[in-house]
C-alpha cells in the first residue's frame, strides 16, 4: 500500500489582518426627546424597543454609552446618519465614534 501524506489545509491569518472595530458612542444632551432617541436607535441600529430604550436610559444617566461595534466605514455611515437624523429635527443629538483598544 503506498503512504498518503496530507497536508493541513488550514492557514494561519496573521493577526494583523483583523479589521480593527469601532464603537459608536451615543452623547446625551438636554434637548433631544427621549422618545426621538430610542426611534433613532431602533432605525439606524436594528436595536429593539427594549435595547434602544436601555441605550438611551444609560447615556441619560451617564453621559454616553456604547450603541455597538463595526469596522470603522461602518460605524462612522452610522454615527453620521443617526446624528443626521436628529439635526433634521433641529435637536443636538450626537453620536461619535471611537476605536476599540
Ligand atoms: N437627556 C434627554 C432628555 O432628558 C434624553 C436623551 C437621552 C438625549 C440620551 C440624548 O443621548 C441621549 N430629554
Amino acid at each position: 500500500m503506498p503512504e498518503i501524506t496530507t497536508k493541513p489545509r488550514v492557514q494561519v491569518k496573521p493577526q494583523t489582518e483583523r479589521p480593527k472595530l469601532y464603537k459608536v458612542i451615543l452623547i446625551n444632551d438636554d434637548f433631544t426627546p427621549r422618545e426621538f432617541v430610542v426611534t433613532v436607535l431602533k432605525g439606524e441600529f436594528k436595536l429593539s424597543e427594549d435595547q434602544a430604550h436601555r441605550i438611551m436610559i444609560t447615556a441619560h444617566r451617564r453621559g454616553v454609552c456604547v450603541v455597538a461595534v463595526f469596522t470603522k466605514d461602518v460605524a462612522e455611515t452610522k454615527a453620521t446618519r443617526a446624528t443626521d437624523a436628529g439635526k433634521a429635527k433641529g435637536y443636538p443629538l450626537l453620536f461619535t465614534t471611537e476605536p476599540e483598544e
